[in-house]
């Protein structure tokens, strides 16, 4: 399984700090320590309280280069916040994310094939998240097609079903396993699958337990890759036991 760290993210207390301060040394032993216990990625995201994200990712990912050559995932729902952290990447980028809507697709879409970047596709639209299995599979299939047409390889496309975390949706939970199934079937060659693992747990007492029964659980359905805290040893010994 592709593993992308998410421990890079203004959201943590110590990261939105760092970025605040422009301090390097925390940021670059985050990186280092995911790279460590086995991310193949790592996610950046400037949080929800950086007041400049065009340029905050920028210090980010130029940070980051200075002690790894991995990819990055660039995360924001802001089309010019990607393309601002794309014309910094030195090697392979990730785009996370597109959601279904046609000014992001038509934007996002471009970017990926121009910086030869993967793509992250949520299924998600400006109407909200679905509410059920045939809502996800038909926003996936309308990124699907997007790419299709304007040319991006399938091959590099992830589907996000957007986890949604258990206290809250229980009754989804079913639906957003089986979806990551059928992604599969979508097209040929077939799309990948990604979830951002933590989302799951969030609210809950024993979040590492939720986390690694959900990715287990996920890993069946035909699981790609994960976004998710690579730090966590428990974890990863799920992830790998569950691809065995
Ligand atoms: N899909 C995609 N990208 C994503 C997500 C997704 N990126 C962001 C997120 N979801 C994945 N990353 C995280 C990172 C942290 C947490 C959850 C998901 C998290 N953080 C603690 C919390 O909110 O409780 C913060 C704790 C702290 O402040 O120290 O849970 O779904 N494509």
């Amino acid at each position: 399984m592709f593993i992308i760290g998410e421990l890079i993210n203004g959201m943590y207390k110590n990261i939105g700090q760092a970025i605040k301060e422009k301090d390097k040394a925390i940021i670059q032993k985050c990186a280092l320590d995911q790279i460590k216990t086995g991310a193949d990625a790592l996610d950046v995201n400037c949080g929800p309280a950086s007041r400049q994200p065009v340029s905050d990712i920028q210090w980010l990912v130029q940070t980051i280069q200075e002690v790894t050559d991995k990819p990055l995932a660039l995360d924001s729902s802001k089309p010019q916040v990607i393309e601002s952290g794309l014309q910094v990447i030195k090697n392979k980028a990730i785009i996370n994310s597109t959601t279904a809507d046609p000014e992001k697709l038509d934007v996002l879409v471009p970017l990926a094939k121009k910086y030869n970047a993967k793509l992250i596709g949520l299924t998600i639209s400006t109407k909200g998240i679905p509410q059920n299995k045939d809502q996800r599979l038909e926003l996936a299939a309308t990124i699907v097609a997007s790419c299709i047409e304007q040319g991006f390889p399938i091959e590099d496309l992830y589907l996000d079903p957007i986890v949604l975390p258990v206290n809250v949706a229980q009754s989804q939970m079913k639906d957003i396993l089986e979806v990551i199934h059928e992604f599969k079937i979508i097209s040929e060659p077939s799309p990948k699958s990604i979830v951002g693992l933590s989302n799951v747990s969030q609210g809950t007492c024993v979040r590492s337990l939720v986390n690694r029964i959900f990715l287990t659980m996920a890993v069946a359905f035909g699981l790609d890759a994960a976004i998710l805290d690579p730090t966590d040893k428990d974890l990863m010994d799920a992830a790998i036991t569950a691809e065995l």
